[in-house]
């Protein structure tokens, strides 16, 4: 069993998508082992995505993600990393399959919809980074 990182992003959020997104993650098999909704600070947004501070994009990928209530979720399952990257599709929503939940509640590169972990290593950061061990304790 693995465990991943998922955020439902502020676009989809304020579509009012979250509903159609936790039944496709049901549907596929992954669990939901947590979720909260939040709004990220700048400074947090910045935080969680700081390997990408140098990048061009970075200024309003924060604006972005802390323009409203985004959902945090933790997902277990075999796999589930790359299957959970696989259900989202790839990072530019434009050219995302329509069977993707970025194809189908994306709008570009930046208003992607889903966020996922790429690796057990920042898995394990991005959980921790959203969930204290006492809200997992026992999920
Ligand atoms: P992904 O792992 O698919 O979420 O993609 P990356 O880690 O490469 O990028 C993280 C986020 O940065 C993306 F979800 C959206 C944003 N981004 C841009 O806004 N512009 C880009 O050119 C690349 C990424």
């Amino acid at each position: 069993m693995q465990r991943t990182f998922a955020i439902i992003k502020p676009d989809a959020y304020a579509a009012g998508h979250q509903g159609a997104i936790l039944s496709r993650i049901q549907q596929e098999g992954l669990r939901i082992v947590a979720a909260k909704s939040l709004r990220l600070s700048t400074q947090q947004a910045q935080g969680f995505y700081a390997v990408h501070k140098e990048r061009p994009f970075f200024g309003d990928l924060v604006t972005f993600m802390t323009e409203g209530p985004v959902l945090a979720l933790v997902l277990e399952g075999e796999n589930a990393i790359k299957r959970w990257r696989d259900i989202m599709g790839p990072t530019n929503a434009s050219a995302a399959p329509k069977t993707t939940l970025r194809g189908q509640f994306g709008t570009n590169i930046e208003r992607n919809a889903t966020h996922g972990s790429d690796a057990p290593e920042t898995a394990a950061y991005e959980i921790g980074f959203f969930f204290s061990g006492l809200e997992l304790a026992g999920l």
